[in-house]
């Protein structure tokens, strides 16, 4: 039986989670679950699961939780979400928050030893070298990507030893906007944005996806998780989003892991790994039902969000942090309709270029670089 702690129980992957949790046949025990606002959602599902460790993002939830179940041991906000992750009783935390307080929980988990499945990204773009370092300093801790790529990456790499590794190939569905000119893309609509072909995702992650900061992100994250080289690292346009990256060899084999596109997979891997079991949940790929799989070379000069990335990653040190604050507060500002679309990059673009890098010896420089960023996009472009 394996005890699990999930971070964001309420938001998409937090969900899809439990539902693996729900349907295993043998294996898991919620321990611990927080959630943000929708503390309606959150007692649900401590009546199902009756953790004994919850903790929420509100004052209203926190009353009424208190109120409904007194015997559970409640936290609040952030400091909750670092409590629940510092806790002794549990064996595998997922950590599906978005924001530098995944960081802070993820860091409580390596240093208690545990197993972390990650679902923030932020962990791996703005404090890779740190994360890496605690990782080296705790060789019991070790994370399990749960994001579809880096777990594709993960598995693919099963099929060879690390220094077999020629290059990593990380697929992208290319996004809402796929084959639109920069003249197209001038005026288009924040719900235009919204709608994405293959993935039923957040807002942010969605216009991220279509951006392609998402997959920029994706790139550094797979850079700071697996130690390959920038020059290493392609990025493919697969629009049909079944294959979820793959792994070149020396010998120029290239594995990859096909499914449908679902995160249920990934969450459960993270979960069982080195194992694979059973799930009434996970659906079979039916290749008959497919109209073929197709790849392109991504439009970069379109859409600049991997060659930022790039650009940040090459850089290193505080610069994928501010990447990804400048592009946090951008999106922020675009689904608030108060700049447009192809501003997003230029936000990015103008917050690396005002950017001193400096090394990140902990989480607090993040948070500083990262408010740092925010402040200034929000200055400059808020009106
Ligand atoms: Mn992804």
């Amino acid at each position: 039986m394996k005890r699990i702690v999930v971070l964001g129980s309420t938001g998409s992957i937090g969900t899809n989670a439990l539902e693996i949790i729900r349907h295993s046949q043998d294996g898991f025990k919620l321990v611990g679950i927080s959630g943000h606002r929708n503390y309606k959602l959150l007692m649900e599902q401590i009546e199902e699961f009756r953790p004994a460790y919850v903790s929420i993002g509100t004052k209203e939830g926190y009353d009424a939780i208190k109120a409904k179940f007194p015997e559970v041991n409640l936290y609040f906000q952030e400091e909750g979400l670092k409590t629940l992750a510092g806790i002794e009783e549990y064996d595998i935390l997922l950590t599906a928050v978005s924001g530098a307080v995944g960081i802070e929980a993820t860091v409580e988990g390596i240093k208690k030893g545990k197993r972390i499945a990650l679902a923030n990204k932020e962990t791996m773009v703005a404090a890779g070298p740190y994360i890496n370092r605690l990782l080296k300093e705790n060789p019991e801790a070790h994370l399990i990507p749960v994001d579809s790529e880096h777990s594709a990456i993960f598995q693919s790499l099963c099929g060879g030893k690390k220094d077999e590794v020629r290059k990593i190939i990380i697929t992208a569905s290319g996004g809402t906007f796929r084959g639109k000119t920069l003249a197209e893309l001038k005026d288009v609509t924040v719900d235009q944005a919204l709608k994405h072909p293959n993935w039923s995702m957040g807002r942010k992650i969605t216009i991220d996806s279509s951006t392609l900061v998402n997959k920029g992100l994706e790139v550094i994250e797979a850079h700071e998780l697996f130690g390959v080289d920038y020059d290493d690292i392609e990025v493919v346009v697969h629009p049909q989003s079944i294959i979820h990256s793959m792994v070149e060899f020396k010998d120029r084999a290239v594995i990859a892991q096909l499914g449908a596109p679902d995160m249920k997979l990934p969450i459960q891997y993270a979960f069982t790994y080195p194992d694979r079991v059973a799930n009434e949940v996970l659906e079979p790929l039916d290749f008959f039902r497919l109209n073929g799989l197709t790849f392109e070379k991504p439009d970069r000069k379109t859409f600049k969000g991997i060659d930022l990335a790039f650009r940040a990653g090459r850089t290193g040190k505080s610069m994928p942090a501010v990447l990804n604050a400048a592009n946090e507060a951008a999106v922020d500002l675009f689904l608030r309709g108060k700049i447009k679309f192809l501003t997003i990059y230029e936000i990015i673009e103008k917050a690396m270029d005002r950017h001193t890098p400096v090394e990140i010896e902990n989480v607090d420089i993040v948070k500083n670089v990262d408010k740092e960023t925010r402040n200034w996009v929000y200055s400059e472009y808020e009106r």
